[in-house]
């Protein structure tokens, strides 16, 4: 079937024709692809034809598609039955190798994404300090709890609007948005707000602007002031949890917050998220305390048969991180010159693994620089890609991952299609 016939059937039985918005490509335009199997750095669409993958599922498969012992792992576990809404010795070796692996991390509770993670930390952090306000920063991402999906208000320091329809009003104006990377307006809000704010939620390093990293001192004096004026620090690391090394990007800049949302390759590609902090406040969590959170399939058997899988062969791998770095690195290096040479202007921005192409001079260090990027010719550029052989994010605004499965070949072939699509564009 082609993919016009399998995009029209969908919608036929489908919200949009998607389960998540972003995979019906209405930021680039076309209609979406759909995908029959993926190993390695590989994906295949329906007819067949192969792409190197930069998506990776939005990032859980770092360890490339279809791992042998993932699969393995999965299948072997799936024999002795799927779910049993029971605790399981898996779900507490899970447990001690994430909590061993991020020392803020003193006790966890698993969900089934990273928008229930991030939710649960909200409600937590509320219930533990007592306070409503909840502080987040224009163009990052958490997941779509109500609380969350609220956008800036009119003025720098005044509280949020629904981001969506079905946001109550009165749900938004708990929620403060402020610019990423913007210390001013967070001193401001603190001192207008500070006796109120229950938390400050960021993503340490954002991929959902695209790849922003933090300015020097940001997250520090965010963990400084949050301290100081008994505010929980939360840093949703469902993307840099074990991206960048096997821990989060706490550990690398040493900073401690109070709670912690993981997700994506804690679960190898199987619905994960997690919650995880200082013991304290984790205790305040049903049953023992009187935080309610609970959860069907929370730390299910097959997901933590893939998670455990993964973080595990990422553990023994710890060493080759820096070789993954390189090869993105690589990469991206590669592109600048090719933009270069085109005299195409691309602002890349990369931490470590992850990376996004910028349509535009630069820098972006926030939404507001981020979102002057030429889209539409980024979404020529993903389609051109596309054509030869390369699977892009179907949006300007979303993070690219190199897997452990990326070759050399991989980014020479990826250079390679980049040349033939800048001779295009
Ligand atoms: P999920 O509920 O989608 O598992 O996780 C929500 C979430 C929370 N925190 C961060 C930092 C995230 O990036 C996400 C989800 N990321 C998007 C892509 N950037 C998922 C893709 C999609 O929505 O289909």
């Amino acid at each position: 079937m082609s993919t016009k016939k399998d995009f029209a059937l969908a919608n036929k039985f489908i919200a949009g024709g998607v389960n998540s918005p972003v995979r019906a490509w209405h930021a680039v335009g076309g209609n979406p692809l759909f995908v029959r199997r993926a190993k390695g750095s590989k994906i295949y669409d329906t007819s067949g034809k192969k792409y190197i993958d930069y998506v990776l599922s939005w990032g859980p498969m770092i360890l490339g598609h279809a791992h042998p012992q993932v699969i393995d792992a999965v299948v072997k576990t799936a024999r002795h039955g799927t779910s049993f809404g029971a605790p399981t010795e898996a779900e507490t070796q899970m447990a001690q190798l994430i909590c061993g692996a991020i020392p803020s991390i003193e006790l966890i509770r698993m969900t089934n994404s990273g928008t229930e993670a991030a939710m649960t930390a909200i409600r937590l952090a509320r219930g533990f300090t007592g306070k409503k306000i909840v502080v987040k920063f224009d163009g990052c991402y958490h997941g779509h709890a109500d609380s969350l999906l609220v956008k800036a208000g009119s003025g720098v320091t005044t509280l949020g609007i629904p981001g969506s329809p079905g946001v109550p009003e009165e749900t938004a104006h708990l929620t403060l948005s402020l610019p990423y990377n913007d210390l001013a307006s967070l001193r401001d809000a603190i001192t207008k707000y500070g006796s109120e704010i229950a938390a400050v939620i960021v993503e340490p390093v954002t991929g959902n602007m695209g790849v922003v990293a933090p300015r020097e001192g940001f997250l520090e004096t965010l963990r400084q002031l949050t301290a100081n004026e008994n505010i929980l620090l939360i840093f949703d690391e469902v993307i840099t949890g074990f991206r960048f090394h096997f821990g989060g990007y706490q550990n690398l800049i040493d900073i401690k917050p109070d709670l912690t949302c993981l997700g994506k390759i804690i679960g190898g590609g199987l619905p994960v998220g997690a919650l995880g902090g200082k013991k304290e406040i984790m205790e305040r969590f049903a049953p023992k305390g009187d935080v309610y959170q609970a959860g069907t399939l929370s730390g299910n058997p097959l997901a933590i048969s893939a998670g455990l899988a993964t973080l595990r062969l990422l553990k023994k791998k710890a060493a080759d991180y820096s070789a993954l770095e390189r090869k993105a690195q690589n990469l991206c290096a590669g592109l600048e010159n090719l933009f270069k040479e085109k005299g195409v202007r691309v602002c890349i921005n990369r931490v470590h693994s992850m990376f996004t192409v910028f349509f535009q001079e630069g820098p972006v260090g926030d939404l507001v620089s981020a979102q002057k990027s030429d889209t539409r010719l980024f979404a020529r550029f993903f389609h051109g890609m596309l054509k030869q052989g390369v699977w892009l994010a179907p949006s300007q605004f979303e993070s690219l991952f190199f897997s452990f499965a990326h070759s050399q070949t991989d980014i020479s072939a990826t250079l390679d299609a980049c040349k033939k699509t800048l001779k295009k564009l």
